[in-house]
């Protein structure tokens, strides 16, 4: 017990600081010439990086650092991790950008789809067009052939070739994560979750910060181990009464944590995301016997995003997850000009009114301006549940 308590900070700790550590880790990986590649979405399939050997990483940026510089070429009411991830691009202010060989980015919102035109101007880029429909022939003909063409420039920049067995292991290695991840925020299903949403979030946020996979999947292992092990011996660090929050809606991290600070401070608990930070990219396995290429483009084309039209697998996950966390309320965190997820507001709360789940939408942006303003919102909210 008393192992367990010096244990568990620490781990948390880990995650916590992952992005800011991996700095230095990329630093390494750049030294022992291994080739880095950027992305900005859950569409991406980083099966392929991996096949080919290659770190993947994420660029979208989450502090308005760079803003200010960003806007001296964009638009200001731009969607802050657009403005931002450009603005860290342009001052070369983000390590990760500055060593990533190759960049892709994905035809999902328009403000991305601009922005990627800019930065392929400083940055050896890629664009995977994805459709907009997930149930058409057409759209999975299109997908699947923007797969094997980002195979091929893959192979073309970093000199490879990427066989059906490469992708067959790499989809192996992708779903031991993704069932590690699920069960690290599965465990929030217990009442009361054994960790707060704030501790859920930053393990899922850091860990794509973990650019070693054997050393990634064990330090999750140790994680969930570690959690259980604190639980069975009575730690409650949630109070079993405090209200379920799901969180949906942008993606989530570094300064956005805002969001979970001010429902939690106000006595709630955040049990689960339905977000691209958590649910929407741990939720399913991608199938691993078959057409490699075929499976992987299954398996990302099925992501619930506002970007896609209808976009009836959100609601689906929202739905399934509601359920099995037996969630109190749901909190839309939407950033400033998001256009896909804001207009998607209104179908989310509509679906959620229909089946009795209170409803709260909270726009933001990277700034810690509106923070007690959010906590304003979030309180009488949560004292209506
Ligand atoms: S799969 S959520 S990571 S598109 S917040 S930049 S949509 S204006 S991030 Fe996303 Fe892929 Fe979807 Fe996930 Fe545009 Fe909205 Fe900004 Fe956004």
């Amino acid at each position: 017990m008393l192992e367990m308590k010096k244990e568990l900070p620490e781990i948390f700790e880990s995650f916590a600081e992952a992005r800011q550590k991996g700095f230095l880790a990329m630093k390494e990986i750049k030294d022992e010439g291994k080739g880095v590649v950027g992305q900005f979405c859950t569409y991406t399939p980083l099966e392929i990086f991996m096949a080919a050997g290659l770190v993947s990483v994420g660029l979208c940026s989450t502090s308005d650092e760079t803003i200010p510089e960003a806007e001296k070429v964009l638009p200001g009411n731009l969607c802050p991790l657009i403005k931002s991830s450009y603005g860290f691009a342009i001052t070369d202010k983000c390590p990760y950008m500055y060593f990533s060989d190759l960049v892709v980015g994905e035809t999902t919102c328009d403000g991305k789809v601009k922005m990627y035109e800019l930065l392929g101007q400083i940055k050896n880029l890629h664009i995977l067009e994805l459709p907009r429909k997930q149930n058409t022939e057409e759209a999975f003909a299109l997908w699947r052939a923007e797969i094997v063409r980002l195979k091929e420039r893959v192979e073309k920049d970093f000199g490879v070739t990427i066989t059906d067995d490469m992708l067959k292991e790499a989809i192996r290695k992708r779903n031991v994560e993704r069932r590690l991840l699920k069960e690290i925020y599965e465990l929030s299903a217990m009442t009361p979750p054994p960790v707060s949403g704030l501790r859920q979030l930053q393990i899922l946020f850091g860990s794509q910060f973990k650019f070693d996979w054997n050393e990634k999947v064990a330090e999750l292992q140790q994680a969930i181990d570690s959690i259980k092990a604190a639980y069975a011996a009575g730690e409650r660090p949630v109070p079993e009464k405090a209200p379920r929050i799901l969180i949906t809606g942008c993606p989530m991290g570094g300064v956005t944590e805002k969001v979970v600070k001010v429902i939690e401070e106000a006595g709630a608990v955040v049990v689960v995301y339905e977000n691209c930070t958590g649910a929407k990219q741990m939720d399913r396995q991608c199938q691993e016997e078959g057409d490699p290429i075929t499976n992987i483009a299954r398996y990302y084309l099925q992501i619930g995003c506002a970007v896609m039209t209808p976009d009836t697998n959100r609601l689906e996950l929202l739905d399934r997850l509601c359920q099995q966390f037996k969630v109190d309320g749901v909190v839309e965190m939407t950033l400033q000009s998001c256009h896909p997820y804001s207009i998607e507001t209104y179908t989310i709360k509509t679906h959620l009114q229909k089946k009795g789940i209170p409803y709260l939408h909270l726009e933001t942006d990277y700034s810690t301006a509106d923070i007690g303003q959010l906590a304003t919102r979030a309180g009488a909210f949560l004292e209506m549940l």
